[in-house]
């Protein structure tokens, strides 16, 4: 039977395929879920790379020291040390909705790797907005993030908890409220949570006897700074190709001088 509606004239989307349901969650509830992006050979390259990087920043810095700043099991910018992650994360069901909502200029502002190891708590285990400390309702998103499930996400392995609607709370509710009303983001390996940074969520506790990792990849307005400098970062790398410079953030630093910001202005005028 057709849906009937009365004293509704104005809809936001109409023309409903997925893509159009995937914006349509993103919009209202704040996240959706698109399965089977990541085939059965990318997620074992993924898996063995983010526990190889891993290692590689736990002999740089020190686990002791990585405890001491809440960095036990985060991969920080994987991208940075092999483009499969980059390769991962530009996928154009991801880019799609992405531009949809941040238009045809953004950046990528950080990515991490999460390794939730069977039964230990993790640093993101706990309540937050991947824009932190920003308590207050924007009308449009200027940052969404795309959590890859590497490994299955289910109740048992610590499944992301979503608050739904929460990017259109300024301040996060009671405990009471928050265990009311948390979603348990079951999703298969492979999957990808896209949503808005300003939702309030955090990794489950990992029940399981198995490691359950995942690779969060924000993408934000130039204007928000990046987390780490990709420019520094990667030496360059990519920097001569036009639409990598623009995605890497390498064309929206932060010029050092006045003269340097019109020096900018005056090269695109070229
Ligand atoms: O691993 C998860 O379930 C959540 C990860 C997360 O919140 C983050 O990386 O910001
Ligand atoms: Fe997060």
């Amino acid at each position: 039977m057709e849906e009937k509606f009365y004293g509704v004239d104005a809809r936001t989307i109409t023309n409903v395929g997925r893509f159009e349901e995937i914006i349509e969650e993103i919009t209202f509830q704040g996240y959706s879920v698109i399965s089977d992006l990541l085939s059965e050979a990318e997620l074992q390259e993924a898996s063995s790379k983010l526990d190889a990087i891993y290692q590689e920043q736990v002999n740089d810095f020190g686990i002791d020291n990585l405890k001491k700043i809440n960095e036990a099991n985060l991969v920080r910018c994987p991208l940075s040390y092999d483009d499969f992650f980059l390769r991962l994360c530009t996928k154009p069901e991801i880019t799609n909705a992405v531009g949809h909502f941040l238009g045809g200029y953004y950046i990528i502002n950080q990515q991490n790797g999460i390794i939730n190891r069977a039964k230990e708590e993790h640093h993101q285990s706990s309540w937050h907005r991947d824009l932190p400390y920003q308590d207050y309702i924007i009308s449009k998103p200027i940052a969404i993030a795309c959590l890859m499930c590497i490994d299955d996400f289910t109740e048992e392995t610590g499944a992301t908890f979503m608050l739904p609607f929460s990017h259109q709370m300024a301040n996060i509710p009671s405990v009471n409220y928050l265990n009311n009303h948390k979603v348990s983001l079951h999703a298969k390996k492979g999957s990808a949570v896209l949503f808005n940074a300003m939702v309030y969520h955090k990794a489950g506790y990992n029940r399981s006897e198995n490691t359950r990792r995942g690779l969060n990849t924000l993408f934000s307005i130039p204007l928000l700074k990046q987390q780490i400098n990709l420019f520094e970062q990667m030496d360059g790398r990519h920097g001569e190709d036009p639409a990598m410079r623009k995605l890497l953030g390498y064309d929206s630093q932060v010029p050092g001088t006045v003269r340097a910001w019109r020096q900018d202005h005056l090269n695109r005028k070229k």
